[in-house]
């Protein structure tokens, strides 16, 4: 660090200040929003060299910036905490300013202040994106002006804009944990599974964190194929969805001559073979999308339209060959068990075909007795790569066959003499990917890349 430079933070904490905590995409939106409105301003950072440091010396010269270990005086000069969602509350120095008494939030809260038009907030332990980006294409294809974003990827204070009508929100559990003031037109917990337990104490707490999102909604979708996520919901006005006949005034699907339809009580919406995306999970989304609609008032035809029209988002169960009779299919954003039975349930041919399952990675803490114990239905044989795939062996613990694989090549190469005419190769790790990728994406397409060279 420069004198200059130095001189400039040990300024910045003789005065109380706003510390922005994290230097990723939310800690840069947290600047940018906070900037210029008379509020002294610090950002730390764990890390030597945070993704923002760049772009903020370029752009925000005078913000002081601490990199590096936490530092307890940094902290301790502070009279708010604006916490990242990567950054934990039971880090001991957000836990002692817990208990000094100064408010401690994130980047959704500073937003939430701040708009006075409907919010839709969205959470999950999957399919979130899915639905988010899903029900911004309905309001788009209404002709409804909507700020899409959060956990989805762009931070939600770059989404403010004064033209927006609407916003709709991923929200993250982490995310949940720093908010106050959300009181969403509509809000849902699409389903609960285990995930992050590498940050959280017991999936009792995440699913806690996860309930907030109910807390004074003005309408709450509610999943009734899952009875913890139901239960959260308190709510006096509720729009439910589910994967059978629904009563009146609820979303579900209907067979009708052997025909599939999702459809609102009788009322026959849309045939299920029109939804482009595969797999059955996505059905349950497109309901989800079709229940939020209705609670901000999109016209019926639209949302079907844009149901019909949303291929899905890559490396959701996304096809990607079909190569000597056999499906490939890349779920790489696959990253929690949960997600990985859902695909491998969704995908289900109810015939005597079968998934060769590629799986592994970093398990993030995870118990994979579940997806264990639904393998002998759906799965032929399980290809196992990355870190954490001892693991996945010793849960399975030869319940179907398993090979190991040295790496994706490898893995689609295993995955191709295990299959049989008819099969699917679905890549759905139930893990993360950054043992070996540096996200998700990486990872998937490392896997089509694979998967092309075997065409
Ligand atoms: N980190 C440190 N020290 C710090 C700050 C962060 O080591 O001082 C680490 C974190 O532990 C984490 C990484 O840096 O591993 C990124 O954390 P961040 O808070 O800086 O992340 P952002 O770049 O601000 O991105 C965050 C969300 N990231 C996380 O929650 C980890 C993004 O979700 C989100 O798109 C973005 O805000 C905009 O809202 C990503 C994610 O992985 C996609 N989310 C998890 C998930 O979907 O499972 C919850
Ligand atoms: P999230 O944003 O919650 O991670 P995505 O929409 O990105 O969810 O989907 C991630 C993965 O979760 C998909 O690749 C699929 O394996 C699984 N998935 C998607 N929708 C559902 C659902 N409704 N129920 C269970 N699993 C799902």
């Amino acid at each position: 660090m420069s004198t200059a430079e130095s001189n400039k933070n040990a300024q910045q904490m003789a005065a109380p200040m706003t510390l922005i905590v994290g230097l990723g995409s939310t800690g840069l939106s947290c600047v940018r929003f906070l900037a210029g409105r008379d509020i002294r301003l610090a950002v730390i950072d764990s890390r030597d060299h945070p993704p923002g440091l760049q772009q903020l010396r370029d752009e925000y010269p005078d913000v002081a910036l601490f990199t590096g270990a936490f530092d307890a005086d940094v902290f301790a000069a502070a009279e708010r905490l604006v916490v990242s969602p990567g950054v934990s509350l039971k880090e001991p120095m957000i836990q002692q300013a817990i208990s000094r008494g100064i408010e401690v939030i994130g980047d959704v809260e500073l937003f939430l202040r701040e708009v006075s038009v409907p919010v839709v907030a969205i959470t999950g332990s999957n399919g979130k994106s899915t639905v988010t980006t899903l029900l911004g294409e309905m309001a788009k294809t209404a002709g409804v002006r909507a700020g899409v974003g959060g956990n989805l990827g762009i931070p939600v204070l770059d989404l403010l804009d004064e033209k927006n009508e609407l916003y709709i929100l991923e929200l993250s559990s982490f995310q949940l944990e720093t908010i106050r003031s959300l009181r969403a037109r509509a809000a849902v917990i699409l389903n609960l599974s285990a995930d992050h337990l590498d940050r959280y104490d017991s999936y009792e707490e995440y699913v806690q964190a996860k309930a907030v999102i109910y807390h004074n909604a003005e309408i709450a979708i509610v999943n009734l194929d899952d009875p913890a996520a139901m239960q959260l919901a308190e709510n006096s006005r509720s729009i439910s969805f589910c994967m059978r006949a629904p009563q009146p005034d609820q979303y579900g699907i209907c067979d009708v001559d052997a025909v599939q339809w999702l459809c609102r009580g009788e009322q026959l919406l849309l045939q299920t073979a029109a939804i482009p995306s595969a797999g059955k999970h996505n059905q349950a989304n497109a309901l989800a999308a079709l229940a939020l609609g209705e609670a901000v008032g999109l016209p019926m035809n639209s949302m079907l339209r844009a149901i019909r029209d949303f291929r899905g988002l890559a490396h959701r169960t996304w096809f990607v060959a079909e190569i000597n009779h056999v499906r490939w299919y890349n779920d790489s954003k696959g990253t929690n068990v949960g997600a990985s039975i859902a695909a491998l349930e969704g995908l289900d041919m109810a015939d005597e075909s079968r998934s060769i399952l590629i799986a592994g990675g970093d398990c993030k803490g995870a118990d994979f007795s579940p997806l264990a114990d639904k393998l002998p239905a759906y799965v032929r044989a399980l290809v196992l790569v990355g870190r954490d795939a001892p693991l996945i062996d010793k849960a399975v613990n030869g319940a179907v066959p398993g090979v190991n694989a040295v790496d994706m090549n490898d893995a689609v190469r295993l995955a191709a003499d295990l299959a049989r005419p008819g099969d699917r190769v679905l890549l759905s790790p139930a893990c993360a990917s950054f043992d070996m990728y540096e996200n998700y994406m990486q990872r998937g397409e490392a896997f089509m890349e694979a998967v092309g060279r075997l065409a």
